[in-house]
């Protein structure tokens, strides 16, 4: 389509969207190229290599579907696998499927312009922080505006960190980290003090290994958090080739799940006051001990109905109790608001290591951090003297890194802009006079309180079929509309409004980055967002048009 510098397709980001979005296009005989500021391929799995780093859906289900080999000949280690492996994974799928050479890495995208003249993205590009002198003679080489007809954001929800703007930050004479972008070589704690801001899953993840190393550990803890135990361990065997000899099955009930993973344990449909108080705990008991994320779906309405979801939150404040041996660092962990409606951590130890004598937890809930000192952090009018401060603070999620970009869609009007009172999409997918620009598993999308594989798979298979379509039919340009923008944006408010969703400051909200627009972002329910998707292809790709090639543009824009 696309000739000269230009390409059919450019998708920023090499993780598992940008990587399966380039092999879907290859497919179609478009042109591509991604951008990806890392020096490798694996998005979040590239950047999150803070110690204990492991994902929390299930090895078997938190990988691709869309090749039925590379599902049957990869192995997985563990229940749930560690960064390492799910990076090793990673890169297994960029070279079987070829996808290296039509990446550039170490190239952030700055900003891209939609030239209505020619119906094409304008996009700029600049070697990443730290590039090295190779990519920045490549870059000076292949200029650093490149002309594509579609723009893909392949960019993750996760991907923009979240540094608390503390007073004296930049004073601090030790080392700093922040787990979302920690170094690729191992950072040695042992015999040090070290500090972790944040108890969110990245730091319930990484507090166990760091206290295991340090000499001395102390947790700045703002809010206190849930967490269900991983029991994790070797993958087992047998349950690995029972799944592997019905893995389409297994895919397909996974699908139809709200989250869309964990048919093997569904949720129970029963609400949770129906049952008496000794069957409640048995089932919450059954979901802690089989571990993960399913203790929530022990009942329908833990979610739905504030009283139901108490029952759920006691469950797990008693087994704080009974974990923590001093009863005053115990009320201090034992979180107060909504269960689940900041996402559910996973651990392995969390609460056990606050019984260590060399771990000490405090509250800056009610006295913030009043500033960091060249020694250590300051806090309740105490100094804490740290050779490191781990940041395990967030991201600004969802819209973070979109926002980040300068993106101007017709008019010249700024992504920035439009989404000032909050992110604004049709199906999570398109954007009202942003045309020809894709997002995979934007806000509007369930993406972030699902299976994230499987929603970048759908995703990016109704785009590659929207292009297919486009290819068919000799279109140059789709746009969704206003109207079905404003209704969907709408629909997923009332959606999060019949939930718990909205009562915690959680980041689907963006109430943990100071002055983000307060909005749910994410679409609660994959299987109801799955069907939307079809009926809007299977109508011709409703809320959306299209214009033609030039040679027929004399012809009416097609109305989806
Ligand atoms: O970030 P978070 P995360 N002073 O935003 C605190 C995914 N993930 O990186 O709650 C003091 O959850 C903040 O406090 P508060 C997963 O989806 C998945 O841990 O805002 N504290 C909170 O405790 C997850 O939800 C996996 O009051 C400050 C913490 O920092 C998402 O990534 C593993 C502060 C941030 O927690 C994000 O997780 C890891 C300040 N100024 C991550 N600012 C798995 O698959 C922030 N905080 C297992």
């Amino acid at each position: 389509m696309t000739g000269g510098r230009g390409f059919d397709v450019v998708i920023v980001g090499a993780g598992f969207a940008g990587m399966y979005m380039l092999h879907r296009v290859r497919g179609l005989g478009l042109s591509a190229r991604v951008f990806e500021a890392g020096s490798g391929v694996g998005g979040t799995w590239y950047w999150n290599r803070y110690p204990g780093a492991r994902c929390d859906i299930e090895s078997m289900e938190y990988s691709y579907q869309f090749s039925d080999e590379l599902q049957q000949q990869w192995h997985w280690s563990e229940r749930f696998a560690s960064q390492p492996e799910i990076l090793r994974y990673a890169n297994h799928v960029a070279d079987r499927f070829g996808l290296r050479e039509h990446i550039r890495f170490e190239t952030r995208v700055i900003g891209a312009s939609f030239d209505e003249a020619a119906s094409q993205w304008r996009v700029r590009v600049a070697p990443a922080a730290g590039a090295s002198a190779d990519t920045g003679t490549a870059a000076a080489a292949a200029g650093d505006e490149i002309a594509a007809r579609f723009l893909i954001m392949a960019t993750g929800c996760l991907s923009s960190t979240n540094m608390p703007a503390i007073e004296g930050i930049e004073t601090f004479a030790g080392e700093k980290y922040h787990t979302g972008q920690w170094p690729h070589e191992p950072v040695e704690f042992t015999g040090r003090r070290v500090g972790v801001i944040g108890t969110g899953s990245s730091a319930v993840q990484s507090i166990p290994i760091i206290a295991g190393q340090a000499r001395q550990l102390v947790v700045f803890q703002r809010t206190a958090t849930y967490s269900v135990p991983a029991h994790n361990g070797p993958l087992d065997p047998e349950y690995e080739a029972r799944i592997k000899a019905d893995y389409g099955g297994f895919r397909a009930r996974n699908k139809l799940m709200p989250n869309a993973f964990g048919s093997n344990l569904p949720r129970n449909d029963a609400p949770a006051l129906s049952v008496s108080e000794e069957e409640r705990r048995q089932a919450y008991e059954a979901r802690w001990r089989r571990g993960g994320l399913v203790l929530l779906g022990a009942f329908g309405d833990v979610m739905l109905d504030a009283r139901a979801n108490e029952t759920a939150a006691e469950f797990v404040r008693a087994k704080i109790r009974g974990i923590v041996h001093d009863p005053e660092v115990a009320e201090l962990l034992t979180p107060r608001q909504v269960i689940g409606g900041k996402r559910l951590c996973v651990d392995t130890g969390y609460y056990e290591t606050f019984n260590r004598p060399n771990v000490k937890l405090v509250d800056v809930g009610r006295q913030p951090i009043e500033r960091i000192t060249p020694g250590g952090i300051r806090s309740g009018g105490r100094d804490y003297e740290l050779d490191c401060i781990v940041f395990a603070t967030g991201f600004d999620a969802m819209t973070g890194t979109l926002l980040k970009m300068d993106i101007r869609g017709r008019s010249g009007l700024t992504l920035r802009e439009r989404w000032h009172a909050g992110p604004r999409t049709y199906l999570g997918l398109g954007v009202a006079g942003f045309p020809n620009l894709f997002t995979i598993s934007g806000p509007g999308s369930p993406s972030v309180l699902t299976n994230m594989l499987v929603s970048i798979e759908q995703h990016v298979d109704w785009i590659a079929e929207c292009l297919a379509w486009m290819q068919e039919r000799g279109c140059r340009v789709v746009e969704a509309t206003e109207r079905a923008q404003d209704a969907w944006v709408e629909h997923v408010n009332a959606v999060a409004d019949k939930t718990l969703y909205p009562n915690c400051n959680s980041w689907y909200l963006g109430a943990n980055v100071p002055g983000k627009t307060r909005v749910f972002m994410p679409l609660i329910g994959f299987p109801g967002y799955v069907r939307k998707c079809d009926e809007v292809k299977a109508a011709g790709y409703e809320g959306f048009v299209f214009e033609p090639e030039p040679r027929s543009r004399s012809a009416s824009p097609a109305k989806g």
